[in-house]
């Protein structure tokens, strides 16, 4: 079921798209195959709009439907997990970027795991995660970007922490395109490739 519903999104079908979703969860799918599905969809969609296949409104429609999607899995994804918190995160989609959905995803799967989470939200410059880390005592932040341009400011911000004397503060970074090599030219801790990748490395790093 998971090409039906990788079509329904890459076709722009809104409705039968959450149709599926439910279709998939209600037949015990894992809600994280539901996420790998429409992360397949946003690839191909991705693909199409850098070849000049499709336009910005296909890929606010795309967004939207991910939106409505993760509505749909987030109660289903809540049910086996800890209500305790285990340590805080401060987590931002970092300046110029403006991309939030994988962000809230990672936010979210941080939360229902225990983390206290503070969402900054989008196009946050270095200084507010540094304000935030030093305000919370958060010794993880979390760097989400999905433009090439987000690079500098990842960068910006990892060397603004440090400057600030947090330097028991990890960074995480994570988004489509970032990758180790991206890692290392910012000079972040760890990359992590999707949200179960984020709590590994908070859970890490906060020893529990
Ligand atoms: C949807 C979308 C949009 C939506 C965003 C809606 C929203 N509210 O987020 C809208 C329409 C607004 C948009 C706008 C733009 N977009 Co756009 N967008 C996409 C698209 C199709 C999907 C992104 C997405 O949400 N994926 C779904 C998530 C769930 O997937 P995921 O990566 O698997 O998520 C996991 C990981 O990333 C990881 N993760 C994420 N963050 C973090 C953080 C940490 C700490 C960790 C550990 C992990 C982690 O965990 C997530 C959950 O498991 C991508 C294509 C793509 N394939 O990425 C283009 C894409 C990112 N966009 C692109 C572009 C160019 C733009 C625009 C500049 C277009 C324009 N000309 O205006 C603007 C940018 C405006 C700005 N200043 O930010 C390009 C970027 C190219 C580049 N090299 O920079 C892409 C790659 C499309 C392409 N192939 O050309 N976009």
């Amino acid at each position: 079921m998971s090409q039906q519903l990788i079509d329904a999104i890459t076709d722009m079908r809104e409705e039968d798209a959450l149709k599926i979703t439910n279709q998939m969860l209600d037949s015990g799918e894992s809600p994280l195959a539901v996420l790998e599905a429409c992360r397949q969809a946003m690839d191909v969609i991705g693909k199409r709009f850098e070849a000049g296949d499709c336009f910005i409104p296909e890929l606010i429609l795309a967004g939207e439907m991910l939106n409505q999607i993760s509505t749909e899995i987030k109660p289903r994804l809540q049910q086996d997990v800890t209500q305790a918190k285990l340590g805080k995160v401060i987590l931002g989609t970092v300046e110029g970027d403006i991309h939030d959905i994988a962000k809230d995803i990672v936010g979210f799967m941080l939360d229902i795991n225990g983390f206290d989470v503070t969402d900054l939200g989008v196009d946050v410059p270095p200084a507010r995660f540094v304000e935030a880390a030093r305000n919370t005592g958060a010794k993880v932040v979390g760097l989400s970007g999905f433009l090439t341009l987000a690079y500098d400011p990842m960068k910006a911000t990892v060397a603004a922490l440090k400057a600030a004397g947090l330097n028991d503060v990890k960074v995480m970074i994570g988004g489509g395109q970032i990758d180790d090599q991206i890692r290392q030219y910012t000079g972040a801790d760890a990359y992590g490739k999707d949200a179960m990748a984020a709590v590994a490395l908070a859970r890490q790093w906060t020893g529990v």
